[in-house]
């Protein structure tokens, strides 16, 4: 699947004094060689690409490097019902980030993110490994094995070609992480992914246990969830072929896209914006519908100035960096961003008009 290597070819290439190539899971094996332990990181509230990679990774440093101790570690919090499913069903051991000593015995491989991208809350130490298809470029000072594709749909696609590469034993478990890691990172966006992905899907398939796939898919979901989409369809609001909408008060970030993804699919709609406040700031995403809409531009010129924002072209993420205790803040705050937005999408925000009327209410039946 990746870089398909026989060994003959390497041994005629190695007989003719050329330097042979060697396999990508190969390098960084040997890199981590001369460390102790590893220690695992990942961006901030992480999801099921980084997770799966993970514990992909620890399966792969388990056989090659046995005896060597591999941790999970987690920063912020496993926020969505599926993420949070996957961590208990699998399981996923992960620890606090702030937790483990980052010694010069341990080895850091940080997956699905790059460093002082602003996608993590600590950066003191800095990895010997980064494995990563996103787009935003981190600083590389210092890293000693690079994998960055930045075509590829997933993470854990290039994780489950390490684990090709090294013939390691992939259990049911591991299969169904990585297949969620891929699928939920490429569902709705097949132009963001490659045939590698495809190739990784259809590899790891057969290997996955089908009912915990099934039950990773489909969670319970708590009262919560209910209530953000009530508050976001009570207050959402349609200017021409844009929706924004305020999801008020979120228990877990991860809300805010799922609500953006949910408006997107609205057939009047080619854009969504969804704001929601959590732990005291500002969180929004933005999705496109149309082919080649720049949601990361669009979504950056938004809150330049204001904060940070990142994302592909269908999708995007943003946060303000002010903190909103007060009404009045978060309330010129949304002003402000809706304007932005209208103004780069060049509508007149006087033709918006609430998406919904308020709903009559039946006594209980
Ligand atoms: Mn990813």
């Amino acid at each position: 699947m990746t870089d398909p290597e026989p060994d003959a070819a390497v041994k005629s290439r190695d007989l003719q004094d050329q330097p042979a190539r060697v396999v990508r899971s190969e390098r960084l094996l040997a890199v981590l060689g001369p460390f102790r332990r590893v220690a695992i990181v990942s961006h901030v509230n992480p999801d099921p690409d980084s997770l799966a990679s993970m514990l992909g990774l620890r399966a792969l440093i388990e056989q090659a490097q046995p005896d060597k101790p591999v941790l999970l570690t987690v920063e912020g919090m496993i926020a969505r019902a599926e993420n949070r499913a996957m961590v208990d069903l699998i399981p996923i051991p992960l620890i606090p980030v702030g937790s483990v000593t980052m010694d010069p015995e341990t080895a850091i491989i940080m997956v699905d993110s790059q460093p002082r991208t602003g996608r993590r809350e600590s950066e003191e130490t800095s990895p010997q490994v980064v494995i990563d298809h996103h787009e935003t470029g981190g600083d590389l000072t210092g890293v000693l094995f690079r994998d960055i594709r930045t075509h590829m749909g997933a993470t854990s696609t290039m994780v489950t070609g390490y684990l090709i590469e090294q013939k390691v034993l992939v259990s049911p478990e591991l299969a169904t992480a990585l297949l969620y890691g891929i699928e939920s990172e490429t569902t709705g966006y097949p132009r963001e992914a490659s045939s590698l992905d495809d190739g990784a899907l259809v590899w790891l398939y057969p290997r996955a246990n089908k009912d915990l796939l099934a039950r990773i898919r489909n969670p319970k979901l708590p009262q919560s969830h209910f209530a953000t989409f009530q508050h976001a369809l009570s207050n959402a609001f349609l200017y021409r072929d844009v929706i924004v909408s305020w999801c008020g008060e979120v228990t877990q970030p991860d809300i805010i896209a799922e609500i953006a993804d949910f408006f997107i699919r609205f057939d009047r709609v080619d854009w969504a914006l969804a704001i929601g406040l959590f732990e005291g700031h500002l969180k929004l995403s933005l999705r496109a519908a149309g082919l080649g809409d720049r949601a990361g531009e669009v979504l950056r010129g938004v809150v330049e100035g204001m904060g940070s924002a990142g994302g592909h072209d269908k999708r995007a993420g943003g946060m303000i960096s002010q903190e909103c205790k007060d009404p009045e803040t978060i309330d010129r705050l949304m002003r402000t961003l809706r304007r932005r937005l209208l103004e780069r999408l060049e509508i007149d925000e006087h033709q918006g008009q609430r998406l919904l009327n308020a709903c009559p209410e039946i006594p209980a039946p």
